[in-house]
């Protein structure tokens, strides 16, 4: 995919950068641009034999790049003063291609201040979609394109009409989907947590598919919060496991179950894991009422359920040793966590500093003082803001 960027011609030395995000695809893209002139002719030999100054412009040309080794590679000239390498991902290509760029003039800098034409807004947009681990969030992030400014003008016209309720219902609307567009680009928390050797571990594994977690059949084996990385349903999920909640527990253990406390206070869907094949215990009870709204899972159900009518109606059913009831479990999280999408030409902050932005921009209308004067509030958020 070629940048649709304004490249400014520049009389200073070329710039080379990388533009993917460092180990994370298959294929990565190095970006040249200013006057490269002859010199990096001669690192690309094209397949169809034209110079690389000469390839047509917005045309995929696949070649070879330097001598010893070579390198496959596909190349695009978006414009006459700039270029794209596409080449394997991996640290090793990237770091040659960048060194030969160099060594032959280039001077290399990091993505943003490359794309010196671009506004910060559109920097945020790039890279939240370089932070974006699946289709889906990247999805919805590229949809994101063109909704703020229609946004903006909205909000334009309503300050032009002196209409301050209809600019605050709006960025209320906006704001209310900040939680969501702060997990496009970052995983949502689920913290596993329960008496010792109920099953954490065993059920963080299940659900990862490796095992990722130390599963022992004393109490007292999971000492630390140990994440793990997935995906449920198209969303960026990471797991925590961690050590067993007791009352009596030595000076090692207490430190692991208050960093187990503190994981899950700050968790988007704390989990509550209990062994039904035990009575319940003080623990559990204890557990249960501190976490009210943790989701419960009712673990170890291929075996006899001790706990009868004690069980909470809500809970959730999960084997991890027969791997019963998982997608269930994966599905209530996803409920739990995205009880709603935003509908379709939302505005969605990406990040923080959006969302303060919207925020601040809210409190100021509310405190404007009379309706006129509006606009005069908006314009210089839009100014320097957007
Ligand atoms: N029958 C049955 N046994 C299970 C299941 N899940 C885990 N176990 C067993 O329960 C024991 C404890 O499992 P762990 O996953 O280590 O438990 P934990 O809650 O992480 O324990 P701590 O780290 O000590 O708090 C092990 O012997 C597991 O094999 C299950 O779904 N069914
Ligand atoms: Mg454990």
């Amino acid at each position: 995919m070629s940048l649709s960027t304004n490249n400014s011609p520049t009389t200073h030395s070329p710039t080379v950068s990388v533009w993917t995000p460092s180990g994370r695809g298959a294929v990565a893209t190095v970006r040249v641009v200013g006057r490269f002139g002859e010199r990096c002719n001669e690192l690309f030999r094209a397949a169809n034999r034209r110079e690389l100054s000469d390839l047509p412009l917005d045309r995929l040309c696949f070649g070879q790049w330097g001598n010893d080794p070579v390198e496959d590679v596909v190349i695009c000239r978006d414009s006459h003063e700039s270029f794209e390498v596409h080449c394997h991902g991996g640290h090793a290509a990237v770091q040659r291609i960048v060194g030969d760029l160099t060594q032959v003039g280039c001077e290399r800098v990091d993505w943003p201040t490359q794309w010196s034409s671009a506004n910060g807004t559109e920097r945020e947009f790039a890279d939240a979609l370089s932070q974006a681990t699946t289709m889906r969030t990247a999805a919805w992030i590229v949809e994101q394109t063109g909704c703020l400014s229609a946004a903006i003008s909205q909000l334009q016209r309503f300050a032009a009409a002196g209409q301050r309720d209809e600019i605050v219902a709006m960025l209320d609307g906006i704001l209310r989907w900040s939680q969501f567009g702060r997990h496009l680009t970052q995983p949502w928390s689920v913290v596993l947590a329960g008496r010792p050797n109920v099953g954490k571990s065993s059920l963080i594994n299940a659900l990862v598919g490796y095992e990722r977690s130390i599963v022992f059949d004393q109490p007292g084996t999971t000492r630390d919060v140990v994440t793990a990385e997935t995906v449920f349903d198209g969303w960026p999920i990471c797991l925590s496991d961690t050590a067993g909640q007791r009352g009596s527990a030595d000076e090692l253990e207490s430190s692991g179950i208050a960093r187990a406390r503190e994981a899950l206070s700050v968790a988007d869907c704390p989990v509550l894991v209990i062994d039904v094949s035990q009575p319940p215990q003080a623990d559990d009870f204890q557990l249960l009422q501190e976490w009210p709204q943790a989701l419960i899972v009712a673990h170890k159900i291929d075996l006899p359920n001790r706990w009868l009518e004690q069980l909470p109606s809500q809970a959730i059913s999960v084997s991890s040793l027969q791997r019963t009831g998982l997608s269930e479990l994966s599905n209530e999280i996803v409920r739990r966590l995205i009880p709603e999408l935003p509908p379709s030409n939302a505005v969605i902050p990406l990040t923080s500093r959006q969302h303060q932005t919207f925020w601040a921009l809210r409190e100021s209308v509310l405190a404007a003082s009379n309706r006129d004067n509006l606009a005069a509030t908006l314009a210089p958020f839009v100014q320097s803001h957007f």
